[in-house]
């Protein structure tokens, strides 16, 4: 087969620059803070960073709006520091993946400025112009080409006054998208790969790169009612630029033109909003030469109902079924990425596991080993290794997230209750995610000598931050330093085969790796593993549940490979059929 890929055992750390180190005070992350921080990477034992985006940009999406692919926004640093974060990764044996944003640019972009300087402009097609709905006059209500929503609330059309043409934001207003039809635009941005691969860049992570292909034409649908807002007569339009007629041959294109033939070891990794299993088998899949593999979102769609704004408890068996089928799906061909956290999903302590003192450490150690000992390259993002909450929020001018502040102001808008809207964003809002990272327990928690951007979370005194944790073993921090480290060294955790046990159990989740290969002396052996959570707060006896869990004295023995109760001495644990609440145990067969 296949030679195995440098990154099957790799783990993969995001960086989101504006809430991660502030080196000059002025309440904003930048990349001489992230260099500054390389030896807590390295401690840690990551392989690869991501960073989010870092590029010249107006910040309407906190940089996800690109003025110049080829610039770094001064709040962040100059291209020499930008140098500086590569080379301090490089010496330390990790590699540096940019995030790439070209389903859409800012509107202040030059490309832009130029395609909507006027309708003869060279660059006009470079982007998507369509004039009123027939028979309606430009800026009438409801006159937009389609009835797409925008990401970010309202129509995913404004009109631009002076040629009476829409342009299409799938996001902001303030982030026009690509019309990657025109082979200009796709070699514009082949080239500026390709310039920051030569600059010794190691991969991209790809922004929405499913939406890239899209049949900008036919409403969405409103039958279904889920998608389809009745105050704004909006839908949602994914079934028309989500993994469009094209997507395939522009992945194809891209890997030809950017990676082909490099011999530096890079990785690619597309994130893709609606992506299904079959559609990732094809992304993935060596053979087909398009992404290494793919963000997928339907383990984070679970716990909402239609909208991300109205959160429903996640029952944990459709959380093993859907996992369960990715696993399967992509275990001959492709491969998956696993990740609870990013810069766009609420902290995942406070989401699945339990947030409360009582709990907290326990569940966040349960909830990181469930997800690395799934076969797949885990994402572990910033403060996730400390066990970061949610933020505390108490009202709506807290927020700085564009998303959060459009949705809040759209529903009250409606005429919305504040009091009923602010608990729904407080929960689901992108800006958990984004408060600073929590160095130490001074106040501003180490992010800054200054005023920090977003606030800081109060936790941060209590014991949740890197400096408390680094130094003990039964730490969340530490708990993921092992994760990693057992990745590192034992290959049926990279690629082992994957078989989900007690699919129909709402507690625990458990499942085996199984992996043939030979031993020592070259004969044929077997590495299996048994890992089980007990995902909630109370205790579970395996006893009768998972009897080959439990060590058994006439029998074969079983042995602790990690545990997540790390004060416990390991032979204790194995003897216990007892799993205490929020407990993870990795077992061998031996
Ligand atoms: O997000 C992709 C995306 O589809 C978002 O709508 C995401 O699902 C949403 O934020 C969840 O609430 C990517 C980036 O990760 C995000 O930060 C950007 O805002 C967005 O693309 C536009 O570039």
């Amino acid at each position: 087969g296949e030679p195995v890929p440098w990154w099957a055992d790799a783990v993969v750390y995001q960086v989101y620059p504006r809430s991660f180190a502030d080196s000059d005070g002025d309440g904003i992350g930048d990349i001489p803070g992230i260099t500054a921080r390389l030896d807590h990477l390295a401690d840690l034992g990551v392989d690869v960073v991501w960073l989010s985006p870092v590029y010249a940009s107006p910040q309407d999406d906190n940089g996800y709006d690109i003025s110049d692919y080829q610039a770094v926004h001064p709040a962040f640093g100059t291209l020499e520091d930008l140098d500086a974060l590569t080379d301090g990764l490089h010496a330390r044996g990790m590699r540096l993946v940019m995030d790439l944003v070209v389903n859409h640019t800012s509107d202040e972009h030059a490309w832009f400025v130029d395609a909507k300087s006027s309708p003869t402009s060279d660059r006009r097609d470079w982007y998507w112009w369509r004039g009123p709905r027939e028979g309606m006059a430009a800026g009438a209500p409801g006159a937009e080409p389609t009835n797409w929503r925008s990401h970010f609330s309202g129509p995913a059309w404004t009109l631009d006054e002076a040629s009476g043409e829409y342009y299409l934001h799938l996001f902001s207003r303030k982030q026009p998208d690509l019309n990657w039809e025109n082979p200009e635009v796709r070699a514009a941005v082949h080239q500026m790969m390709r310039w920051w691969l030569d600059r010794g860049v190691d991969g991209f992570r790809m922004d929405v790169i499913n939406m890239v292909s899209k049949h900008v034409g036919p409403d969405g649908q409103l039958a279904d009612g889920r998608d389809t807002d009745p105050r704004t007569g909006l839908a949602g339009g994914g079934e028309q630029y989500l993994c469009g007629p094209r997507i395939h041959e522009y992945l194809a294109e891209m890997h030809a033109e950017v990676f082909a033939g490099r011999p530096e070891k890079t990785l690619t990794v597309g994130e893709m909003p609606g992506v299904t299993v079959a559609d990732a088998q094809r992304f993935t899949d060596p053979a087909s030469r398009e992404v290494d593999m793919v963000f997928q979102f339907e383990h984070v769609d679970l716990d909402h109902d239609g909208s991300k704004w109205h959160p429903v408890p996640l029952d944990l068996r459709g959380l093993k079924a859907s996992f369960g089928r990715w696993q399967a799906g992509l275990a001959e061909r492709g491969w998956n990425s696993l990740y609870w956290n990013n810069h766009d999903q609420p902290r995942i302590v406070s989401r699945w596991g339990d947030d409360s003192p009582e709990h907290r450490a326990a569940s966040a150690r349960c909830l990181a080993t469930l997800l690395h000992l799934h076969r797949g390259t885990p994402y572990v993002y910033q403060g996730e290794e400390i066990g970061m909450a949610n933020f505390p929020w108490s009202s709506a001018d807290e927020f700085r997230d564009i998303e959060s502040v459009n949705h809040l102001a759209e529903e009250v808008a409606h005429g919305g209750d504040p009091a009923e809207v602010l608990p729904r964003v407080a929960v689901s809002s992108r800006d958990n995610a984004r408060t600073p990272v929590q160095w130490d327990a001074s106040p501003s928690a180490g992010f800054t000598t200054g005023e920090p951007w977003l606030a800081v979370n109060p936790d941060h005194a209590d014991g949740w931050n890197v400096a408390a944790q680094a130094d003990d073993p039964t730490s969340v921090l530490a708990h993921h330093r092992r994760l990693i480290a057992l990745r590192h060294t034992w290959p049926v955790v990279a690629l082992g085969d994957f078989t989900m046990l007690l699919p129909e159990h709402e507690r625990v989740y458990a499942f085996a790796r199984r992996l043939e290969g030979t031993d020592a002396e070259g004969a044929p052996a077997v590495d299996e593993l048994l890992v089980v959570c007990n995902v909630g707060g109370s205790a579970v006896d395996l006893t009768d549940l998972l009897p080959e869990a439990v060590a058994d004295p006439d029998g074969w023995a079983v042995e602790l490979v990690l545990g997540s109760t790390p004060e416990r001495d390991p032979a204790d644990v194995v003897a216990d059929p007892v799993l205490a609440p929020w407990e993870a145990r990795v077992l061998r067969r031996a």
